[in-house]
């Protein structure tokens, strides 16, 4: 019996192309992985390859391997496998990978299993040519052994990363610029690692800031002063808008891999605190929302949701913050559960802790901001907490890997107040009724479907002056489609399968090399005008593309050497309020 390895080498040792009909039936099925939008889109940009990680004791049996492979197979698994696997192998959205079942597998199903992927959605490292043979070998060695452990980030390591470069006594008592604040949008350079701080209304760069590594996201203190920037390092900074050139004012490391940030924003609390969740290590940190002094760290390790089986690493995903009550809503992805963490009272923090669906991701408010829809994007599902309540209120089914970044509200011309999300996995557009007053046979219900242009989308959009619903497909393979953006006229949706627009933006930005993506529209303050960032290579042009809401015609190019990967854009305004 001729086995896959011994197919592949054949192939490659006779000169032929290597054949995918002449392998077994498992590598056809799963040829298209590495290329499919969900693949891609778990490519982590991390900095814990970084850290440098002890070769265990090796065991008797297990496979020889030098400190230096085993640091080149860390930053591998770190780099490629750790979004699915977790850090520790022992399992998320992919299968666990711990010496118990890897070694019972055995080194050449490792190989195999590595080199076609599998159906279940295991990308195709070896056929697609992601990974050498060389890497794949020195893979499956390292999943033989005992996983490393990156350290922990407690409190000393944190405040030893504390800086405050001007303190809140020596800060402006007004603004000292003449900026149209609430215009301004922070717009994420995403691979040179700084956030560039533009004009809304005379599109100029007012200034490019250093922050984290990889920048993730912005977050608005609730007085619009102040904007939270995280990086996928867990560095956190602070910029202060008032100041005559808006500038970092404090910064700190929360952990070695983070993506959100969240200030408080309840009536009396505005400004107080900031919170930020990690990655890793798993937890969030409540801060001092003027200085970033750590006050308060909280672990997320814990039972599953349904199992009630320990996770030793649950990752926090989206953090928002109530405009009810003075909680935060954390969401923890591999247990599934959302904890609302009341700030009230940090020394007694009292935590309310609701079962809800595991793989949470990201997630936003209803038009009234009762409620909080959030993706449990790996089981297809849209979770509602109600924060008045304080209890979970439905689970959803939708399509194909819901990712709706904070969602878009509409208001519905036949089935009133609906949030909407898209989806990684599928071309469909989920309609979800969210009043239950005002339309009590909708309320949490699918209550209509659009489909889109296909899968691969990350983000929609709308305003509540706008009568557009706009929805990229970033991480689609074809180059048109990721390159440019469907458009929904929310009166038209009367119809059973209202039809849209397509918008090619990447075309509009005269961009001449390499596969721009179109990613995430963002509204100026006032929903007149939508920007949409053009992502290129970091070598290459990007821009920053806007579009005017009511002709849906081409209003601006942005185009500037500094502009290195825009990816996420927030507007003041409408972040501040969870306008969207
Ligand atoms: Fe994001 C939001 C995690 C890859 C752009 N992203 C979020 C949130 C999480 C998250 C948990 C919600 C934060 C919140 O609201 O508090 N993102 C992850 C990942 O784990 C993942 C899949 C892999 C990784 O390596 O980080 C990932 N994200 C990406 C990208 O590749 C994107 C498209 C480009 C980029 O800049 O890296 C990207 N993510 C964004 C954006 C938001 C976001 C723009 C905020 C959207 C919003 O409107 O609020």
């Amino acid at each position: 019996m001729v086995t896959i390895r011994q197919s592949r080498n054949l192939a490659m040792a006779t000169g032929l192309a290597l054949s995918l009909a002449a392998l077994p039936a498992l590598a056809q099925e799963t040829a298209a992985h590495a290329d499919g939008p969900t693949a891609q889109y778990e490519f982590s940009a991390t900095t814990l390859a970084d850290i440098g990680v002890e070769l265990p004791g090796l065991q008797p049996d297990d496979p020889v391997i030098t400190q230096d492979e085993f640091n080149r197979a860390a930053t591998l698994y770190f780099e490629r496998c750790a979004g699915c696997h977790g850090v520790l192998r022992t399992g998320a959205t992919g299968s666990p990978l711990t010496t118990d079942i890897t070694r019972d597998r055995g080194y050449e199903a490792l190989e195999s299993f590595i080199y076609f992927g599998s159906p279940a959605g295991m990308p195709n490292w070896g056929t697609s040519g992601e990974l050498s043979d060389e890497e794949i070998d020195l893979m499956v060695r390292y999943l033989l052994i005992t996983p490393p452990t990156p350290p922990e980030f407690g409190m000393s390591a944190m405040r030893a990363t504390w800086e405050v470069y001007v303190a809140p006594e020596d800060r402006p008592t007004e603004p000292q610029n003449d900026l149209d604040m609430e215009n301004i949008f922070s717009v994420t350079l995403r691979d040179s690692g700084e956030v560039a701080l533009i004009d809304g209304g005379t599109y100029e760069i007012v200034t490019i800031l250093e922050t984290g590594y990889a920048v993730h996201i912005s977050r608005l203190s609730a007085s619009g002063r102040y904007i939270y920037v995280i990086g996928r390092d867990a560095k956190v900074d602070m910029i202060d808008l008032w100041a005559e050139t808006p500038n970092v004012v404090a910064t700190i490391r929360i952990g070695l891999e983070a993506r959100s940030v969240e200030t408080s924003k309840a009536p009396g609390w505005e400004d107080r605190y900031a919170i930020a969740g990690a990655y890793w290590p798993p937890q969030y940190v409540i801060m001092d929302g003027d200085t970033l002094e750590p006050l308060r760290i909280v672990s997320t390790r814990g039972m599953i949701y349904d199992e009630q089986e320990f996770h030793p690493e649950p990752r926090v995903a989206a953090i928002v913050a109530s405009h009810n009550r003075p909680e935060f809503i954390v969401n923890i992805k591999e247990t599934g559960i959302i904890q609302l963490v009341d700030y009230s009272d940090i020394e007694n923090l009292k935590v309310t802790s609701i079962a809800a669906e595991r793989f949470l991701h990201d997630g936003g408010f209803d038009s009234s901001r009762r409620y909080f829809l959030v993706a449990a994007n790996a089981r297809d599902t849209i979770a509602v907490v109600d924060t008045v309540e304080g209890r979970l209120e439905a689970l959803i089914p939708v399509g194909r890997t819901p990712h709706p970044g904070r969602g878009a509200n509409i208001n519905h011309p036949v089935h009133g107040p609906v949030w909407v999300t898209s989806h990684l996995g599928d071309d469909t557009i989920s309609l979800i009724g969210t009043d239950p007053e005002g339309h009590p046979d909708n309320a949490w219900q699918v209550v209509q479907t659009l489909y889109g242009q296909g899968g691969g989308s990350l983000f929609v959009k709308t305003h509540p002056n706008s009568n557009h619903l706009y929805v990229d497909t970033p991480l689609h393979p074809d180059e048109e489609i990721s390159g440019s953006i469907a458009v929904f006229k929310i009166d038209e949706m009367v119809e059973e399968d209202p039809q849209y627009t397509v918008l090619p933006i990447a075309e509009w930005a005269g961009i001449e090399e390499g596969q721009p993506r179109v990613v995430q529209g963002e509204f100026n303050r006032e929903g007149t005008e939508i920007w949409f960032s053009v992502w290129n290579a970091a070598d290459m042009v990007s821009a920053v593309v806007i579009v005017d809401d009511q002709t849906l015609e081409l209003r601006h190019v942005i185009k500037d050497e500094r502009l290195i990967t825009p990816t996420g854009k927030f507007n003041v305004y409408n972040t501040r309020g969870d306008i969207y």
